[in-house]
């Protein structure tokens, strides 16, 4: 696995861009990757994919599409091991998080980038705002999603609308605010953060890092082909008591002194009040963490 480099003040290439590094994990996808990869825009810095260990070729279809692409092998199971394999493998100073099924849309990679270089930290993809949609999310996960919202809001004092979404970018010196182990453990077993809980960590830890949080309108398409890893009511309730557990467990970092991107907030936080405490003096006083308008971000 490549060293990560991304922590320092973010940097451009020459012609003052940022670096554009994609990170996709997958897990039989070799049938679907031919239809992402096609869409990816020319000018990404990296394409990295994490396999979990999959049982198609997808590896080699993903080296014959792009023989540039950086293969990383996650380390134990779960997509949020996968995605934490994955960013410790970004050289890039955006880090762009891009499912392999065809259900994201690769197209809108330069509506997230335009939202971090207007000055958002985290560039978080929502369905359910003008301009989004989706035609894969069941009624039963667009039902669930709606209350998990509801928590989130009001448990971290966000303004998110789209909890349980996988399509975000963010500038990759905040990764330190994720805190993700993606350290070998010689195990297989899952630990706190492998599954599909990985998004509503992300989400909460970026919220109690304080960081500027713009919404990206998406759509999401249906997955081309093969089946959802994603079990409605086991991974429903991991994400419940995501919330729950971040909201007490002290867990996630700051962003290192320095490394603020330097122009001037655009997040206007639509919560005038403090977020509610749920316990006691244990729990860190959150800073209010707000979106965008989408109109200024889209
Ligand atoms: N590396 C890796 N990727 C995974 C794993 N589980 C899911 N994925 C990938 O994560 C993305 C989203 O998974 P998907 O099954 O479509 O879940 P859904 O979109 O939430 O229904 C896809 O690109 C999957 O291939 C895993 O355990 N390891
Ligand atoms: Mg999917």
């Amino acid at each position: 696995m490549r060293p990560h480099q991304g922590t320092a003040a973010h940097r451009h290439d020459s012609t003052g861009a940022p670096r554009i590094s994609v990170v996709i994990p997958t897990y039989n996808e070799a049938r679907n990757l031919p239809h992402v990869f096609a869409l990816l825009p020319e000018d990404l810095h990296e394409v990295i994919v994490v396999d979990g260990r999959s049982v198609d070729d997808t590896v080699a279809v993903a080296r014959s599409l792009r023989p540039d692409v950086v293969v990383v092998q996650q380390n134990r199971r779960g997509k949020g091991n996968a995605m934490a394999c994955g960013f410790a493998a970004v050289t890039g100073d955006v880090v762009v998080m891009l499912d392999a099924d065809g259900s994201a849309d690769p197209r809108e990679i330069p509506a997230y980038v335009g939202a971090l270089t207007s000055g958002a930290d985290f560039a978080k993809g929502t369905r359910f705002a003008p301009g989004g949609g989706s035609a894969d999310i069941t009624r039963l996960r667009a039902w669930g999603n709606r209350w998990l919202n509801r928590v989130v809001n009001v448990l971290y004092g966000t303004s998110y609308s789209d909890l349980c979404y996988g399509y975000n970018a963010f500038w990759a010196r905040c990764l330190p605010v994720l805190a993700l182990d993606a350290a070998d453990t010689g195990r297989d077993r899952k630990q706190w953060g492998d599954g599909f809980e990985i998004e509503t960590i992300i989400n909460t830890r970026v919220a109690k890092g304080g960081l500027r949080i713009a919404e990206v309108p998406s759509f999401e398409f249906p997955r081309l082909h093969g089946q959802s890893n994603l079990n409605t009511w086991r991974d429903g309730f991991r994400v419940l008591r995501a919330l729950l557990v971040e909201r007490v467990n002290g867990a996630g970092g700051t962003l290192p002194p320095g490394t603020r991107a330097g122009v001037p907030p655009v997040v206007r936080s639509r919560r005038a009040t403090a977020p509610r405490r749920t316990s006691g003096d244990d729990v860190p006083a959150l800073p209010r963490a707000g979106a965008v308008p989408v109109e200024d971000v889209a």
